[in-house]
């Protein structure tokens, strides 16, 4: 049977600035932290760097023609920090500016909601250079390149979201050291996360002295959705364990103003944790207008039996955990299907995360800022590209996100990542989330049969039992 989500729900498709703008040195762009990490033999897969990408910096215009095409309601892009304040400090840069400008232009025009993220991951090289996340200072200027990016686009952006997956920014970049800066430091990790919870804080105050009064402020976070091996007492520990390094050290602070005490605890030996000052917890608890959930995959966890821990944590490989304080824990990869990422297919994960934040914020909108899946796609011979299994993925989610409505989630939008094939990080090129294909030779754009599922979707709102195959 299928099922209509109500109109006015938004459908959108996601991507961020370093995964397809290229052009890293024009306009006065400086590096990011992935325009380091990424020229540093071995961190990506063969060697792929972000300095062309999918060249959306000069084919934006194609770009949003395409989005139009597919009837996308909204476009959830990111604003990339250097090459709008290129040092992370002092004035902006006008071309930076400019092609942000251009870019809400060109979506306004065609009808497109622009939803902007102000961070997704490339911090301007220098401020890293003078200590990162780590340090209180990068909140401040974080803060101070909110109120840059306000005041160019405030008057024609309504959407605003400050972090994309800080999780991702604090345990990969400081922790195990999978993504930039590459750092694996635990006490860093954790300095970076409260430092990123506090620019959030920081840069939300920022937004709302300088954006008009309807100006939606968010967050977009990536929870993990965990679950224990079983049921004894050890693995319900690992559970709560990663749940609060995961989870809770971000929503705790954003939704209730404090710190979990388990992960005071959990930390003790690292850190006093004596980085939080006096009301950095009131300004962290800013009020949101919608909380954004990034989604593709559960965690199963349990105790370590012996002190190798099994580490499948979907996160890349490294001798350095991610999880500071939760070194004994084992992570499993439940079986059934699993997309070309290696993560496990899944779609009651999303229901139970978005019926668990329905509770813990009840009254708070939510949108699901990212779902999607790679797959190993490939063009036919008359150079079409069919993906069935993205199709199915969706499909499934979608049911998911529908059943969590109907439960009481309030729930207002859907972005599938990704709009296009693009540099998934340290897995480089080889990762396709696109419902667009990318020939990187070519910079040929080519619709995948998802991208015409999800078109249909998002035009008639009817989400069809049976995926087309
Ligand atoms: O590509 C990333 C994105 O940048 C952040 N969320 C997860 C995606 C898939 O790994």
């Amino acid at each position: 049977m299928s099922v209509s989500f109500p109109p006015g729900f938004l459908w959108g498709s996601a991507t961020a600035a370093y995964q397809i703008e290229g052009a890293v040195r024009e306009g006065g762009r400086t590096p990011s932290i992935w325009d380091t990490f990424s020229h540093t033999p071995g961190k990506t897969e063969n060697g792929d760097t972000g300095d062309t990408a999918t060249d959306h910096f000069h084919r934006r215009a194609d770009d949003v023609r395409l989005m139009a095409d597919l009837g996308l309601g909204a476009y959830r892009f990111s604003v990339s920090w250097p090459r709008v304040q290129p040092t992370g400090r002092g004035p902006a840069v006008q071309p930076g500016l400019d092609f942000y400008r251009g870019l809400v232009d060109d979506l306004l025009d065609h009808g497109i909601k622009p939803v902007l993220t102000l961070y997704h991951w490339d911090l301007p090289q220098e401020l890293e250079s003078a200590g990162g996340w780590p340090e209180r200072e990068t909140a401040h200027r974080f803060a101070d390149y909110a109120r840059i990016v306000a005041d160019a686009l405030g008057d024609r952006v309504d959407m605003w979201t400050t972090l994309n997956e800080p999780w991702c920014s604090a345990f990969l970049g400081y922790g195990s050291g999978v993504h930039a800066p590459g750092r694996t430091d635990p006490v860093a990790a954790l300095r970076a996360a409260h430092h990123l919870n506090l620019a959030h804080g920081l840069a939300a105050q920022a937004l709302r002295g300088t954006l008009p009064s309807h100006a939606q402020l968010s967050i977009s976070l990536n929870p993990s959705v965990v679950r224990a091996g079983s049921q004894s007492p050890a693995d319900l520990d690992a559970k709560r364990r990663i749940d609060a390094l995961a989870n809770r050290v971000f929503a705790d602070p954003l939704l209730s103003g404090a710190y979990p005490q388990d992960l005071f605890a959990d930390t003790a030996q690292l850190t006093d944790w004596s980085f939080v000052h006096g009301d950095d917890l009131a300004v962290i608890r800013h009020p949101l207008d919608s909380l954004g959930l990034n989604y593709y995959s559960p965690a199963v966890v349990s105790a370590a039996t012996d002190s190798h821990p099994e580490r499948s944590d979907g996160h890349g490989a490294s001798e350095h955990s991610p999880w500071p304080g939760a070194d004994s824990v084992s992570f499993h990869q439940p079986p059934g299907d699993r997309t070309e990422m290696g993560w496990s297919i899944d779609p009651t994960g999303l229901y139970d995360l978005l019926m668990h934040y329905t509770r813990e914020a009840p009254g708070l909108p939510l949108m699901i800022t990212e779902n999607g899946a790679a797959y190993d796609d490939k063009p036919a011979a008359d150079g079409s590209v069919h993906d069935p299994d993205r199709i199915r993925y969706l499909q499934g989610h979608l049911a998911a996100v529908h059943r969590a409505m109907d439960d009481g989630a309030d729930v207002r939008g859907y972005f599938l990542w990704s709009l296009m094939d693009n540099f998934e990080w340290a897995y480089g090129y080889g990762k396709r989330f696109g419902a667009v294909y990318v020939d990187y030779e070519t910079q040929t754009r080519t619709p995948k049969s998802s991208a015409r599922w999800y078109a249909e979707l998002a035009r008639t709102g009817v989400l069809p039992d049976m995926p087309a195959s």
